[in-house]
């Protein structure tokens, strides 16, 4: 059974929950965090959401939101103060290029001993045309979808730290200035400092 506020499952450094936790703050949701290890995770996430990935919400009630994109939205439909949700038809066709082809790529490129057979460097390479697309976007507007920041914005920039801190000097070196600006910028803000703080971890109550 859920208490009053609703439960986030989280992993600091997973993307996903990052752009889940970003939307839950802008959107001030109380809810009780639970740092969790993906390598251990607690019987009650599991017993939540058996697919076993991270973002979850529970909310009192016991509704399970458990893909991180649901979340924001959930999220946003309650509070959206700064409007990431105008004109989300924009963003779509970027968001699901940065989750489908550019995700297979970076896990690919950051993990390729993990995939037999694949070799980093080309696997970067096609990675690489996602962040190019972004480049030209972002050499027409401050934000991808136009001025300010909306959902796409935040729904990909953590996968482009992870793909920008796997070889921090390669990546500065690549001419995509306003790329790294976009990126710094994010990264900087008191938001993403704020949704990374650290917490202890969870303790299940499960025998
Ligand atoms: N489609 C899911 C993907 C979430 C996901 O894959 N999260 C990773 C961590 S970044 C995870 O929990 N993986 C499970 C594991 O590693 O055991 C979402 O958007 O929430």
């Amino acid at each position: 059974m859920s208490g009053a506020l609703p439960v986030l499952y989280s992993f600091r450094r997973c993307p996903y929950a990052m752009r889940a936790r970003m939307a839950l703050d802008v959107a001030e949701i109380e809810l009780e965090h639970r740092e969790i290890l993906l390598k251990d995770k607690p019987a009650e996430m599991l017993a939540a959401s058996p697919k076993g990935t991270v973002p979850v919400v529970v909310l009192p009630g016991d509704q399970i939101i458990d893909e991180s994109l649901d979340v924001m939205r959930w999220a946003l439909g309650r509070n959206d103060p700064e409007e990431w949700l105008d004109d989300v038809a924009e963003g779509e066709g970027l968001i699901a290029e940065n989750d489908g082809p550019f995700k297979h790529h970076l896990d690919r490129y950051k993990y390729a001993t993990r995939y037999e057979g694949a070799v980093a460097e080309e696997h970067r390479r096609e990675a690489s045309r996602f962040i190019e697309k972004l480049e030209i976007r972002l050499q027409a507007s401050a934000q991808l979808t136009g001025e300010k920041v909306r959902l796409a914005d935040i729904a990909v920039f953590p996968f482009v730290r992870q793909f920008a801190n796997t070889d921090r000097d390669w990546f500065e070196t690549q001419s995509w200035p306003k790329v790294h600006a976009w990126l710094g910028a994010h990264l900087a803000s008191d938001r993403f400092q704020r949704i990374m703080a650290k917490h202890a971890l969870f303790v299940s109550r499960a025998a």
